[in-house]
């Protein structure tokens, strides 16, 4: 299998995530792309055309895409425990969880693109306040509810450690810990994982 990433994304780091923890990692070649919503990569268009990474090949040349398609069908591929539950109210709290988790990437990597990318003079601070506000909003539900995940690590918590990977390396300014000390202390364990460690975005 093919998977493009970027070793900044976010999005793309859930699914590499997962395939460690699943034990399935050797299984996919990772192809390092550069990705921009102001330049096409002609070659991530050919398989998506939405031109966002993570896209994942199959080794039956289907293309998948986007992140929660992608992680639930590697979930497929082995025998461990399974990072989606299969079914009941386990399965739908898991998806609302990720779902608030990639509803906070993107309003995160909305921010990024209005900063970095955005020149200068077209920047508008009410619409980066009103994505932050998404952000905050969202540490501010996993913080209420982290205490209840005990030792789990589904797809869920995948979620809530690249967001909050992501808002260290993008957002350190920010200091998102202040006000979320439960989230700050299951981020430090977590960071111990093997899959978290191997997949920390570049410094
Ligand atoms: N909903 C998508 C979001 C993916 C996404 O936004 N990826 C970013 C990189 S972190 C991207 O490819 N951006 C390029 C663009 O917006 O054109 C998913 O879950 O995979």
């Amino acid at each position: 299998m093919k998977l493009y990433i970027n070793k900044a994304s976010p999005f793309a780091r859930k699914a590499r995530i997962l395939a460690h923890e699943a034990g399935i990692a050797d299984r996919i070649e990772e192809i390092d792309i550069v990705v921009s919503p102001v330049k096409t990569n002609e070659v991530l268009a050919r398989e998506n055309p939405l031109i966002k990474i993570p896209a994942l090949v199959t080794d039956q040349g289907e293309t998948f895409y986007d992140s929660p398609v992608i992680c639930e069908y590697l979930d497929t591929l082995h025998q461990k425990r399974k990072f989606f539950p299969e079914t009941g109210p386990q399965r739908f709290a898991a998806m609302r969880r990720q779902a608030l988790t990639d509803g906070i990437l993107d309003a995160a990597v909305l921010c990024r693109y209005e900063t970095a990318v955005r020149p200068e003079a077209l920047r508008w601070k009410d619409w980066i306040e009103g994505q932050k506000r998404k952000v905050f909003g969202g540490l501010d539900v996993l913080e209420a509810e982290a205490d209840s995940w005990g030792d789990e690590f589904g797809i869920g918590q995948i979620g809530v450690a690249c967001v909050l990977g992501y808002l260290d390396f993008r957002f350190a300014d920010w200091d998102w810990r202040a006000g979320h000390p439960k989230l700050s202390a299951w981020f430090e364990r977590a960071s111990r994982r093997p899959s978290v460690a191997a997949t920390m975005p570049p410094a």
